[in-house]
């Protein structure tokens, strides 16, 4: 081979990189984020301690986004890789890229770790005025808020959990109990019960939680800091932008479309449906998303939001409540900057001056503009449930309990794209791969069809991954899935999805106790024996498994948690017999706090106690039983 100069690289060498990248960019979308960077050191199972992997990912990140766009391309990627090619941080990262196989996560420990991450300052300061205001009336924050949003007081205030806890519950109201949460005289103790409530409620609602663990939240770590806060912040947001939520968001349906085309979309796709609606409405044109459509194209002129605000203001035609004027006088402003102020101040006006400042209207980051149009969308849909005869409201429904439990497991497992309609997202089984992978069933990649799919026959690529995950969870996995095929996924068939997705759920379960067990065979009843051992060791009642009527009243959950942490419990607090329904739920909620709070990460919903669904009380256990193993 000719002798290459210092830098080049062999053909060999570049194929072996790009296959290196396809396999981080899950989604094939031609650039990796620094989240798919995460997962490649996952899925390598490299035997790294999480502060080790962060720091890496950190300084790949860093040094490979020369553009600094947040996203690397296959270009910075060979061309900042080469140039580490002897650095430990390159060896490392080759490893991984060599060692694909084997799927453990890396533990999330966190010791100090001594390097400087970088973040966002105008998220922070964003944040920290969303959460002033959300929690301004609450009296248990009192000790820490308002926060300075020019300080770095955010990530002192975060430090006891209690903030956290809050704004998980008001993203999804009614997560956490508030009697779980330690409020006074705080101890190192009763800190860390707090932070973990946080997190595994963070994961219940569906947040990827993957590498960061109670220490870093009580030190600030920043970036890890804000990223879950951001997190918390989005899903409350764009909590209503759905369909069975707000019908008149079928109002943005566009000819030739059907309602099932509609309910595909993504929070964020409807959103940006919404501005356009309302642009188009005002003879604007559209903008095809919150970064540079805003940035370039119209805050040059601030049009865009300008329009938006004026179309959506109340025009007085609703009982109670005044007309709003939008003073569009600012558009003639020829400042770049003090026109988006101007516009900011009109947005004042309807109470939605939230998220961004001037400079990130004209700049165009992307998570303050899309969270300052959510906002507005929730304030202000102005929007019209459309009177149409064609519409069939009954296929309008809303999640079940069991769907939302089984999507919030797996986003807060990180798959990618994240899910958001069990059914839709699922067609090309791409997730289900991935969740393979986490119960350790190894997936033939060069089998797999990855998007972007040809516009021609695109849904037979989808098909052929269908019957394929099928193939692997009948002959791999070991699954029932009797009377499955590839075409009841990709057509997503209610019944059958959910007959593969519990099956994964358990599987995952059952392996972290098999883990923990030094991989001795769990089943459910290897769980209710333990489970009856805790208990009657403790003293308290048995249960006969997971129907057992006495789960009602979540009395066995209470028990067992009790035993595995004496005195957590204050039974001063719940009623143990002759429940009404509301105090049978009231049981449930604590129950389901607690567990979180001493460290299990619990899926399932109060409702799942009460009216003792099995598979949901399996999990329960499970989880429980993951962290009693783990009391020594
Ligand atoms: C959680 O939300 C519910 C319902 O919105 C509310 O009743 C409860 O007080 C909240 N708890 C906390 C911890 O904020
Ligand atoms: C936003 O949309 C425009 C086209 O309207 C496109 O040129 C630009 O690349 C998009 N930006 C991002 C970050 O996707
Ligand atoms: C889903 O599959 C089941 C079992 O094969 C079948 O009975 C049911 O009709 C299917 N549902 C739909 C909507 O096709
Ligand atoms: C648990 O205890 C109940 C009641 O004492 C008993 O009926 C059941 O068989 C026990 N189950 C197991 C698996 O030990
Ligand atoms: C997902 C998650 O953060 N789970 C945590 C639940 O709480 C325990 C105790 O802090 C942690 O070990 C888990 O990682």
């Amino acid at each position: 081979a000719a002798k290459m100069a210092k830098g080049e690289i062999s053909a060999e060498e570049m194929e072996e990189l790009r296959e290196a990248f396809s396999k981080v960019d899950v989604d094939s979308n031609g650039y990796i984020s620094t989240d798919e960077l995460t997962e490649l050191f996952k899925v390598a199972n490299l035997p790294l301690p999480g502060y080790r992997v962060r720091e890496i990912v950190q300084e790949l990140s860093q040094t490979m986004d020369q553009n600094k766009d947040g996203k690397i391309s296959f270009d910075e990627f060979v061309k900042v890789f080469h140039g580490l090619k002897s650095s430990e941080v390159a060896k490392t990262f080759r490893k991984a890229i060599n060692k694909k196989e084997g799927i453990c996560a890396v533990a999330g420990t966190s010791e100090q770790s001594g390097t400087q991450h970088s973040y966002s300052e105008e998220e922070k300061v964003a944040f920290v005025n969303w959460v002033n205001k959300a929690l301004e009336k609450d009296p248990d924050c009192k000790h820490v808020l308002p926060m300075d949003p020019s300080s770095n007081d955010l990530f002192t205030a975060v430090g006891d959990g209690i903030i956290l806890c809050k704004m998980i519950n008001l993203s999804v109201p009614d997560t956490i109990d508030e009697r779980t949460i330690n409020k006074k005289k705080l101890t190192p103790f009763t800190i860390q019960e707090n932070l973990n409530l946080a997190l595994n409620s963070s994961s219940a609602i569906g947040c990827h939680v993957v590498n960061i663990g109670a220490e870093d939240l009580k030190e600030g770590r920043q970036h890890l800091v804000l990223g879950l806060l951001w997190q918390i912040i989005k899903i409350g947001l764009l909590a209503d932008i759905e369909i069975s939520r707000n019908e008149a968001l079928i109002a943005l349906l566009r000819d030739g479309e059907n309602l099932e085309d509609l309910m595909k979309l993504s929070p964020e796709e409807l959103l940006l449906r919404w501005a356009n609606y309302h642009l188009e409405q005002a003879g604007c044109s559209k903008i095809n998303n919150f970064s540079s459509d805003i940035k370039v194209k119209y805050p040059k002129d601030s049009k865009a939001y300008y329009n938006i605000l004026n179309q959506v203001a109340p025009k007085g035609d609703e009982e109670g409540i005044p007309p709003i004027v939008i003073d569009l006088s600012g558009l003639r402003e020829k400042d770049d900057l003090k026109r988006a102020e101007c516009m900011l101040d009109q947005a004042d006006r309807l109470g939605c001056r939230q998220f961004v400042m001037p400079p990130d209207v004209v700049r165009g980051n992307p998570k303050l503009n899309l969270a300052f149009v959510a906002n507005l969308f929730n304030k202000y849909p102005a929007l019209k449930k459309p009177e149409n005869q064609d519409i069939d409201w009954s296929s309008i429904e809303g999640e079940t309990r069991e769907e939302r439990t089984f999507r919030n497991w797996m986003n807060s497992l990180g798959v990618n794209p994240r899910v958001n309609h069990l059914y839709g997202d699922l067609d090309d089984a791409l997730v289900i791969f991935q969740l393979y992978e986490k119960i350790k069933v190894p997936v033939d990649w060069d089998k797999v069809n990855k998007p972007p799919y040809p516009k021609l026959g695109s849904n037979m690529k989808k098909l052929e991954n269908c019957n394929y995950a099928v193939e692997l969870g009948k002959k791999e996995a070991k699954f029932s899935l009797v009377g499955i095929a590839g075409q009841d996924l990709n057509e997503g068939n209610r019944t059958l999805t959910l007959a593969l997705l519990w099956q994964l759920m358990r599987r995952y379960t059952l392996n972290i106790l098999e883990d923990l067990g030094d991989g001795q065979k769990v089943n459910d009843d290897t769980i209710v024996r333990w489970v009856n051992d805790t208990l009657t060791e403790a003293g308290k009642h048995t249960i006969t498994g997971f129907k057992d009527g006495s789960i009602s009243s979540s009395m066995p959950v209470l028990d067992l948690i009790d035993a595995i942490q004496p005195g957590s419990i204050r039974y001063d607090l719940i009623k143990a017999e002759d429940l009404t329904d509301e105090e049978k739920l009231n049981n449930a909620k604590y129950a389901i706090s607690m567990a979180r709070k001493i460290g299990a990460r619990v899926y399932a919903l109060p409702e799942d106690l009460v009216e003792v669904k099995p598979k949901m009380v399996m999990t329960v256990f499970a989880c429980l039983m993951a962290r009693g193993m783990k009391r020594v």
